[in-house]
């Protein structure tokens, strides 16, 4: 291998590395689409904060474990699930396309407010888009 051979090598691998990073949990396919599935158990959801790309396609899945229904909607995108809750042991699917920057909490439960941990259901759902 020359040396051009082995600096290209090493780009790719930095850019995979940066793609994986950027991601942040979620799956991201080559269309621009990148997906969450969030569990929601004791009033928890579990991942409690997602990170996507302004242009990216975001799709969230979710399961709801717990016996009462959660809400959640993004008025900025115009996202919710049907019905605007997702009911007990049931699972829901929030779609939108990320056209701006934003971060903000999605979890109606839990109040509008990414800093506020102490509300009543302590329920946090962090949507960034960077
Ligand atoms: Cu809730």
């Amino acid at each position: 291998m020359n040396q051009i051979t082995i600096a290209s090598i090493i780009v790719a691998a930095g850019l995979v590395v940066a793609a994986f990073l950027a991601t942040n949990g979620g799956v991201q396919n080559g269309s621009g689409v990148k997906t969450f599935d969030i569990v929601m158990q004791n009033n928890q959801y579990q991942p409690s904060e997602i990170t996507a790309n302004v242009g990216d396609r975001v799709v969230i899945n979710f399961e709801n474990k717990d016996q009462v229904a959660h809400g959640v909607a993004l008025a900025q995108f115009n996202a919710t699930v049907p019905g605007g809750h997702i009911q007990p042991g049931r699972t829901a699917r929030m779609e939108f396309v990320a056209d701006r920057v934003v971060s903000t909490d999605a979890a109606l439960c839990g109040g509008p407010n990414p800093t506020d941990k102490t509300d009543t259901h302590g329920e946090e759902l962090i949507v960034n888009i960077i």
